[in-house]
């Protein structure tokens, strides 16, 4: 196409010479489809062939409660049987936790003979996952064509950084990021769905105007943005971001891994093809290297809450250990507190604790970092819901989600606000 942008037609094609060449990058399309997938192209090579999405048609979610530990490790080993070919939404943990794990409908055979020659009993969680995924794309398509406003902050005008403080410098401050991991979509969702109450109820609510005139509220909503272009384009459910290495086939570091605190420790690993690879070293990955620099320069964060989904649970450090921290009566307390909170708006039950005795150990998390650095106030979050839809929660749950985690982030920035240190 002698240098001219891709998808460009040069005007001297004869009408012949076009359709031949529409054959050809069919033709080559195919060729470069992935092998899991069902051969669609990626997208950016070919901006103009319609809906590129790899297709998990048929692709089931099974939910299995083990009894013990026997049989969380015959589940761990169904990992290894099948290297990449089952993904667990939810990891084997402890026997009080389900196990989740999406199983392609190739292999879907194979593993359920697996689980009933174990006596590893099982239930259908998601019949079929393509249902899913194509109720949220259409249910997107939709919105799109509706518009969209806010009242009470002016769109119409531009903004400096300064003009969101209100006032002074390097005040106390906190941190919230959403969307670590890319297919954590509710996660985005529910953060920018807080900017915006944050933002038009200043001057209204008296505890966070409160707040607010002390303390200075960073959130950042696409915290992964590669993995998140990623989950549009190519792969709903990617979880990792999209870096890659010289020599090293499999892509993406688990960049709540890759954290100073702990890492390289137990719950995380050095294998590139895992789903928690926790990179080379610590910070290796710009998204991470990026907030540990932002908030160790800034130097006067006092609260970092980090949100994930799902399983409806509130957790602070450690992660690595199952050491109690310091503060752990404190933060036990303030965690009852905000999922009371929380329950209270549209009677959603979540459990808290410290994260290795809550869900499971991991190392080089990021409220662990945040905690060895000073920041007492140091929460994760594990949003909607507890499984019926996992990653795929509905569109339709956005509002109630956000509106019942704020009252839990609410409470965390009052009594942060009420204990300065
Ligand atoms: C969340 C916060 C801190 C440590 C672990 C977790 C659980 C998270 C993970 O990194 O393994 C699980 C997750 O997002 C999917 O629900
Ligand atoms: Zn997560």
């Amino acid at each position: 196409m002698r240098g001219t942008p891709r998808g460009r037609m040069d005007p001297w094609l004869s009408p012949v010479d076009r359709r031949l060449l529409l054959v050809f990058s069919f033709i080559l399309a195919a060729a470069l489809g992935q092998m899991n997938f069902t051969g669609r192209p990626s997208r950016n090579s070919f901006p103009w062939l319609p809906l590129p999405l790899p297709c998990f048609s048929r692709d089931q979610v099974l939910r299995i409660l083990a009894k013990d530990e026997k049989e969380l490790s015959l589940l761990r080993d169904l990992e290894g049987l099948k290297p990449q070919k089952v993904d667990f939404w939810r990891v084997p943990a402890r026997p009080s936790l389900p196990v989740d794990m999406r199983v392609p409908f190739s292999e879907l055979k194979d593993v359920k003979a697996y689980l009933e020659s174990h006596g590893l009993a099982y239930s259908i969680m998601i019949k079929d996952i393509q249902v899913l995924l194509d109720e949220e794309r259409e249910a997107m398509a939709k919105s799109r064509r509706l518009e969209r406003s806010t009242s009470s902050f002016s769109f119409s005008s531009y903004h400096t950084l300064d003009e969101f403080s209100t006032g002074g410098s390097q005040r106390p401050a906190i941190w919230i990021d959403t969307g670590i991991h890319s297919r954590e979509w509710i996660t985005h969702a529910t953060g920018l769905w807080t900017a915006k109450e944050i933002v038009s109820e200043y001057g209204k609510d008296h505890i966070l105007t409160d707040i607010l005139k002390a303390m200075d509220i960073f959130i950042e909503l696409v915290t992964n943005p590669d993995g998140f272009a990623f989950t549009h384009s190519m792969n709903r459910l990617w979880r990792k971001n999209k870096s890659t290495r010289p020599g090293v086939f499999c892509v993406g570091v688990d960049l709540n891994r890759n954290w100073k605190s702990g890492f390289g420790g137990n719950g995380s690993n050095d294998n590139p093809c895992s789903e928690t690879y926790r990179g080379p070293s610590p910070q290796s990955e710009p998204e991470v290297a990026a907030i540990v620099d932002f908030i160790s320069t800034h130097g006067n964060f006092k609260a970092l809450i980090s949100i994930h989904s799902y399983s409806q649970m509130l957790m602070y450090p450690y992660g690595r250990s199952l050491e109690p921290v310091l503060n752990q009566i404190e933060l036990y307390s303030l965690a009852k507190d905000a999922v009371k909170a929380l329950y209270e708006v549209h009677g959603i039950k979540y459990i808290f604790g410290s994260i290795s005795t809550t869900l499971y150990v991991a190392s080089g998390i990021t409220v662990d970092w945040a905690y060895d650095n000073g920041i007492k106030y140091a929460f994760s979050f594990e949003l909607r819901d507890t499984g019926r839809y996992g990653f795929l929660l509905p569109a339709t749950q956005i509002i109630p989600t956000a509106q019942e985690t704020w009252m839990a982030i609410r409470t965390i920035m009052e009594h942060v606000l009420n204990h300065p240190y």
